[in-house]
């Protein structure tokens, strides 16, 4: 271990020791030897195979003998004990800007915040902001530090992911000499966070050289980490990394597959393809040594007696199987959604108006909204109690007199409670058009407590859809933890739906249960949990992600007309 190392690992012995509450004199004594270090002009093993190492002021025989120790690459029994005796998140929270060790350990000790996914997750609920040494100011540079953070983390959401391959994908397919260019990866199968974005491109082998240099000389490249002719990685601004493969046009199909994955799903495929007597890989399709030439993905699986499968369902969870039986199913497309369901104003948490809301909705050419603020349990959301739900039921009528053509339901987003039970008695429930619950408190259950509470819930006649089921923000925080397929089965058999919340941090429901509640005749609703116009778009994930859990049109609640939505909600009332 070099000097440097060393003085990285002191370093962060006195920070741990700091977060820990220990004894200052032992804490200033390693900041002092890291200073010491840092400035030493001599060399360290000589310094300390003479022993002159104790010589140095400010270095004490205990430093010095760690110091030797991590110098001859041994382990450190007192490192090891105090990154034992604290939670390791609390290092990279520690190295936010603005946040010393005081302030970390009183973020652990009072708050329970042991990450920095969490304590972004409190800086977005507003909850330091009333917290003495903190403030408002504060909360919003530490969200700003943490996005900074986040940019060299090792997943990234799908917006950030899908701006980026936009950004590269206009630069690239413009570009002189590139015949087809297409994302790959899980991107490319709507998987809910990517690691990183693969491309694969085509052209003459004349013309790869300058189109790599257009890749890795595009201005969102940050630093570029490979490149060749043939294969380029860089890293982007935004902190994700993004591969570049160019190849023939020949092969540009097998390589699109290859790349597009997932693993298992081509595992799976050459499995198919050596059952038949062929094989197949990023090169080509083969019959012996002989290459079966294939101008796109459809024809490789055509050759191979399979419908054309997409990317999203490409994970082998049957599709290959579906496709040799010509049973895929007619995925969801963003065209079928005819309502926003589950969305916000500035009754509660919202930005925009009900009127705005609707208005914006028609625009985009939906046929209804469902405005669903907070209910009063959801305080730190300016949720609705009763005298506040009437008023905003009377401007909801009045609108609906006002806007031809369009239909404001009323619902809202009613709180599930500790016990299960719902936030407002069943004589409010009953005055709204639809009611969606949801969990907003009290996360630390048991599984079965969880799974029994949220089925309590939805046992309510008034409850016509489930929200968020876990609660998870991905990148930041795991949902409660639900048996998922209990939860399905119950909401099945009551006429309740499940939604797909479509923002891009949640996509709660999880897609690897989609196909399962499908097939227990749950409908599901794909919910933009708007607070905003602009947060409609996101509506756009939740259709990728349903259709990559195997969702037709006719399983989305929203793809049905008000009229039909409205029924489902009372069928489920009368029962
Ligand atoms: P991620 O982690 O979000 O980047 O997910 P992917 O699926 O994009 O994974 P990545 O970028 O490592 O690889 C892209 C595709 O390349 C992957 O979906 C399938 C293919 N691939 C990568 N490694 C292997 C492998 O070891 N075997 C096979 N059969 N395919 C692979
Ligand atoms: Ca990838
Ligand atoms: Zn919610």
């Amino acid at each position: 271990m070099d000097k440097k190392a060393i003085a990285k690992i002191i370093k962060e012995m006195a920070v741990l020791m700091e977060i820990k509450g220990d004894n200052p004199f032992k804490i200033r004594a390693h900041h002092n030897a890291v200073r010491i270090l840092e400035g030493l002009t001599e060399s360290l093993p000589e310094l300390v195979a003479s022993g002159e190492i104790t010589n140095i002021k400010g270095i004490g025989k205990g430093m010095a003998d760690k110091i030797m120790t991590l110098l001859n690459g041994e382990e450190l029994s007192e490192y090891q004990q105090l990154k034992d005796a604290i939670p390791p998140g609390l290092l990279e929270i520690a190295k936010i800007p603005g946040l010393g060790p005081k302030k970390v350990k009183m973020l652990w000790k009072d708050l329970n915040i042991t990450t920095p996914e969490a304590l972004e997750a409190a800086c977005e609920a507003d909850q330091l902001s009333g917290v003495k040494g903190f403030g408002a100011k504060t909360q919003e540079k530490i969200l700003e530090s943490i996005a900074m953070l986040k940019k060299f983390q090792g997943r990234h959401s799908l917006p950030v992911a899908r701006n980026a391959a936009d950004t590269i994908l206009d630069a690239l397919s413009g570009f002189p000499g590139v015949i087809r260019v297409e994302v790959a990866g899980s991107l490319r199968r709507w998987k809910e966070t990517v690691k990183d974005i693969d491309f694969v491109l085509s052209a003459a082998d004349e013309d790869r050289e300058k189109i790599m240099a257009h890749f890795t000389g595009l201005a969102a490249v940050e630093k570029v980490v490979a490149s060749g002719e043939t294969k380029s990685t860089v890293i982007l601004d935004s902190g994700i990394s993004v591969d570049l493969r160019i190849v023939e046009d020949g092969q540009f199909p097998y390589l699109l597959h290859h790349s597009t994955g997932s693993k298992e799903h081509n595992v799976a495929m050459r499995q198919l393809a050596k059952d038949q007597g062929k094989k197949i890989s990023e090169y080509g399709l083969f019959q012996g040594e002989a290459l079966i030439p294939c101008e796109t993905e459809a024809d490789i699986f055509r050759e191979l007696g399979l419908d054309y499968i997409p990317p999203e369902l490409r994970e082998n969870y049957g599709e290959i199987e579906a496709a040799a039986a010509g049973e895929l199913p007619e995925l969801v497309e963003m065209a079928d959604m005819k309502g926003m369901i589950h969305t916000h104003s500035v009754w509660s948490d919202g930005a925009n108006t009900v009127e705005e809301m609707a208005l914006a909705a028609k625009e985009l050419g939906y046929e209804y909204l469902v405005i669903s603020d907070h209910s009063k349990a959801a305080a730190y959301a300016n949720g609705l109690n009763e005298t506040r739900v009437k008023a905003q039921h009377e401007e909801i009528d009045a609108l609906n007199e006002k806007i031809d053509n369009f239909r404001i339901f009323k619902s809202i987003e009613c709180d599930i409670l500790a016990d299960g039970s719902l936030d407002f008695s069943d004589e409010i429930l009953v005055t709204f058009d639809m009611v969606i619950a949801s969990i907003h408190s009290k996360f630390g259950m048991s599984e079965p407590e969880a799974t029994d509470r949220l089925i309590r819930a939805i046992q309510n006649p008034h409850v016509t859809i489930l929200g968020h089921p876990t609660g998870r923000l991905l990148l930041a925080r795991d949902g409660y933890p639900i048996n998922h397929h209990a939860v399905i089965d119950a909401a099945a058999e009551l006429g309740v739906s499940i939604e797909i919340n479509a923002n891009p941090r949640r996509l709660d429901l999880d897609w690897r249960f989609c196909k399962y509640a499908r097939d227990k005749g749950l409908m599901i609703s794909i919910n933009p949990d708007a607070h905003r116009i602009a947060g409609y778009a996101d509506v756009e994930y939740g259709v990728g992600i349903a259709r990559k859990g195997w969702l037709r049109k006719r399983d989305i609640l929203n793809t049905y007309s008000a009229e039909e939505v409205l029924a489902f909600a009372n069928k489920r009332r009368e029962r």
